[in-house]
């Protein structure tokens, strides 16, 4: 093993592009044809300018944008107190207001007729529209009848749902009384939101019948009941019929949603929050098994959703706001829920998936409702580039943001993303941002920054990274470093907390590096000062001292015309310390299985970052183990090849978990 096993590992050198290597794309023409064609900033300098005043003069900046793209109760005098050191970070301190308020009403009394929600349902013919005055009515009622269950100012509410306008409907309800929501994505097991629902100490459980998601139906209430059975705090479930089917009933616990909502009045008030008062927790794994609950707060992390949504996205009033990400995962609170609903635009709630009906689907329905930003995972855009080009037949006329999000993006995907997506006449914007940042930290800027295939570019307003030298645990400062991601100043965004347990959020982000942030991420500065994500570095390997990320081997793998996607795990090796042990999908299954292929690929890395790179083992298997939100589960390769098959850990998140057992099979038959 290598030098330094304290600190994180280090990612290979050299990994910052040089200037020839990388094209760089400047904002298409045809983005200034559409929409008011017009960003609402001037050009790259006015960034530049706004940046430094962000950086130099973090209050200033953010007392303005706070004020102008929030409603508050009551003003603050403070606009920043603690420090990253002491881990005690506030924003807008005395500042009072209310996130339903924000993200409903005050568009409902100006615009009641506008399109707040554009549910897509999963079969095409089913959605439905929500206007903003809808919507009050329907946040009220609903805050109405967990207030008459006993939900008070600072409970926590659990929300287990499927991609249904009512878990919108849901997370506002919920803010609207000053209760806390905790959402469990509805692909996690009832063991999964069991801790959840225990840690959160949630009261209520907003669940579903059915869910209904690429033409499959999915038990939700089952999967609640068994859970709540280990939970004996959740006195009340609230059950919405999204399909009608019959379901085991706990009476005294368990309420129909419809039939409760007729009960009372269609107005309630909103709650006056402090800015600093908790509005949700979202758990998310982090290197160890227990998952984390992060906390967020209300006008912070407000903030940071509305001032990325105008920035990042560019979004304009009569714009249509569309993320296919889940509301179980931080990509959803922010982008499906609260920066398209702060700046009172519309947003597409789409219950399917991008290969039902069939692989037309997402662009079918940035055709129907008039898209003009879309926002989705690579691993999405993966899956729609194999499918093939003949499924983009839909003209898109209005699209004129590519966003994408949660990993790396390869540039062929990223290239095919601007050309047959985005008919070159949309900018692409490859957000970096984490559960606990809250909104996106490095990211260009629509209609803005030039960008570079697979680099985020530049950080956002008042967001100041830092390379740090993980040996050393040095700052490295100027261009043309390669080491990990840390940000040296507070934003408002920020977590706060992990809950019940603040120790945890001190060593894992605070106490890593005495007064910075850490990411946990690998990152280059080019020599442009633009950032390149290198993964996590819990995520790296380490052979004979060199330490690889596993995302710049698979980057490597997949440059080879035959690799659709490719996952890289460290093994131990009596000889090296770690082995590089590659699995690999072929974009034309079954053909080219064989060991001139294996050995091409070996080629390919030993070629693109050096011998020591080289794969010891390489898997040809038919899919790789991903989350529904696209992560590769690794934790899963490796176990499998640690011949610890039978201690995998929780599978049910995977958007196909057959796939384990394949790639099992895989692994035996090769050794
Ligand atoms: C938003 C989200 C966070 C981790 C993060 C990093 C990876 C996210 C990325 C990216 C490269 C990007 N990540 N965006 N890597 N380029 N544009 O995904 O949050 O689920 O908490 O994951 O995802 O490794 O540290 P979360």
């Amino acid at each position: 093993m290598s030098e330094n096993d304290s600190k994180p590992p280090q990612p290979a050198q050299p990994a910052v592009p040089e200037a020839h290597e990388v094209d760089t794309y400047h904002v298409p023409k045809a983005f200034f044809s559409k929409g008011t064609g017009k960003a609402h900033l001037r050009d790259l300098d006015h960034y530049h300018e706004l940046y430094k005043h962000s950086i130099e003069d973090p209050h200033a900046f953010w007392a303005k944008l706070a004020r102008e793209l929030l409603t508050f109760d009551r003003d603050f005098q403070t606009v920043h107190s603690g420090s990253l050191t002491t881990g005690d970070n506030a924003w807008f301190v005395e500042g009072r207001l209310n996130a339903s308020y924000n993200c409903v009403d005050r568009h409902a009394f100006k615009n009641p007729n506008k399109a707040a929600i554009i549910y897509e349902a999963d079969e095409p013919s089913e959605g439905r529209t929500i206007t903003y005055g809808e919507l009050l009515r329907e946040v009220c009622r609903l805050a109405y009848v967990l207030q008459r269950m006993g939900v008070k100012k600072g409970d926590t509410v659990a929300i287990y749902l499927p991609m249904i306008p009512e878990a919108i409907i849901a997370f506002l309800a919920i803010t609207r009384i000053g209760a806390i929501h905790s959402v469990v994505f509805a692909g996690f097991s009832s063991d999964s939101l069991k801790d959840r629902v225990i840690d959160a100490r949630s009261k209520v459980v907003i669940t579903a019948d059915e869910g209904k998601r690429g033409g499959k139906l999915v038990g939700t209430k089952k999967i609640v009941d068994e859970a709540l059975k280990k939970c004996p705090d959740v006195k009340h479930c609230l059950v919405y019929r999204r399909t009608g089917t019959e379901v085991p009933w706990t009476e005294g616990r368990d309420f129909w949603w419809h039939e409760e909502v007729e009960k009372w009045p269609n107005y309630i008030a909103p709650e006056s929050m402090n800015s600093e008062d908790p509005l949700f927790l979202l758990y998310t794994s982090g290197s160890t098994g227990k998952p984390k609950g992060v906390m967020h707060t209300t006008a912070g992390y407000l903030v940071g959703a509305a001032a990325t949504g105008k920035y990042v996205f560019d979004i304009h009033d009569d714009d249509v706001f569309f993320c296919g990400g889940d509301v179980g995962w931080i990509t959803g609170h922010t982008y499906v829920v609260y920066a398209p609903l702060l700046l009172g635009v519309a947003s597409v709630v789409f219950e399917g998936t991008p290969a039902y009906p069939n692989f037309s689907r997402y662009w079918e329905v940035i055709d129907k409702h008039n898209v003009s930003q879309f926002y989705v995972a690579p691993t999405a855009l993966r899956l729609l580039k194999r499918a093939g080009d003949e499924h983009i037949k839909s003209e898109m006329n209005n699209l004129r943001v590519l966003g994408s999000v949660g990993e790396p993006i390869a540039a062929e995907v990223w290239k095919w993303y601007h050309e047959k997506v985005g008919k070159e006449e949309a900018h692409i914007v490859d957000t970096y941002w984490q559960t606990e940042t809250g909104s996106h930290v490095i990211t260009p800027l629509a209609g803005i920054t030039s960008t570079k295939p697979g680099s985020a570019s530049l950080p956002f307003f008042g967001i100041e990274p830092a390379i740090i030298d993980p040996v050393s645990g040095e700052e490295m400062k100027g261009n043309d470093v390669e080491g990990v991601l840390a940000f040296k100043q507070p934003w408002p965004s920020m977590a706060r907390t992990v809950w019940g347990a603040h120790k945890r959020y001190m060593d894992t982000y605070l106490n890593v590096y005495k007064g910075f942030y850490f990411t946990g991420d690998g990152a280059g500065r080019d020599h442009e000062g633009y950032y390149w994500i290198r993964g996590r570095v819990d995520d790296v390997v380490n052979v004979s001292g060199h330490r690889l990320s596993t995302a710049e081997i698979e980057a490597a793998l997949i440059e080879s015309p035959l690799v659709a996607e490719a996952a890289v795990v460290g093994v131990n090796d009596e000889l090296t310390g770690q082995a590089v042990n590659a699995f690999v999908a072929l974009k034309d299954p079954g053909s080219q299985d064989n060991e001139q292929t294996k050995k091409d690929l070996i080629v390919q890395v030993r070629k693109s970052i050096g011998p020591f790179a080289a794969p010891k083992a390489v898997f040809v298997v038919p899919d790789l183990p991903k989350t529904r939100s696209g992560k590769i589960m690794r934790r899963i390769l490796r176990k499998i090849l640690s011949g610890e098959e039978d201690s995998l850990g929780d599978t049910s998140t995977l958007s196909d978990p057959a796939v384990v057992d394949k790639i099992i099979e895989r692994v035996h038959a090769v050794r």
